[in-house]
């Protein structure tokens, strides 16, 4: 393929024929294009297969609630990271851990949630989760939420997974009490 690009852009292919050029030139790049897509795919296929996600849920919202958590169960058979998410029912879904401090749930933004070889992280209330921030609708139980979510191998080399998650009401009183 590398032959056939180097072909593509060679002045001395240019000045050759010059007549036949232009719709030889096109069909070359049509198939460089659709090699590079191709190879792209399978990456990202390859890194995505690794992870798998069950148990995807998400917090019911009551009207003028801007946030909303995200919850699952993330396996990867590679060590992955879970660095990025994204969602149409939200500005922004980042990842974030809780804490508590002196009895005081505390929610932050972490870069990356880490998904060892073979472990399988649970995001759940209190602990790990992704947030829905500045949610534009209402998200009622039973409704589909769909899900973005980003996962980064140890060589750097990022994939992509999409969901959909279900809307489920749960108590808010949960949230306090970890397990
Ligand atoms: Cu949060």
């Amino acid at each position: 393929m590398v032959k056939l690009q180097q072909c593509v852009f060679h002045p001395a292919s240019a000045f050759g024929r010059k007549s036949s050029m232009p719709s030889y030139a096109r069909i070359l790049r049509a198939g460089g294009a659709a090699l590079v897509f191709m190879l792209v795919s399978d990456t990202t296929a390859a890194a995505a297969d690794a992870v798998k996600i069950t148990a995807p849920w998400v917090r019911a919202t009551v009207p003028g609630q801007s946030v909303a958590g995200a919850y699952m169960e993330l396996t990867s058979n590679v060590p992955t990271a879970l660095v990025a998410a994204d969602s149409p029912v939200a500005r922004k879904t980042e990842p974030h851990a809780t804490t508590f401090d002196g009895g005081v749930m505390k929610m932050r933004a972490v870069e990356r949630i880490e998904l060892p070889a073979n472990e399988t992280v649970v995001l759940k209330p209190g602990g790990y989760h992704l947030m829905l921030v500045d949610i534009r609708r209402e998200l009622k139980p039973g409704d589909r939420v769909p899900l973005t979510l980003i996962v980064q191998d140890r060589n750097g080399v990022r994939s992509t997974l999409q969901l959909d998650a279900e809307v489920r009401a749960v108590a808010a009183g949960t949230l306090s009490h970890p397990k």
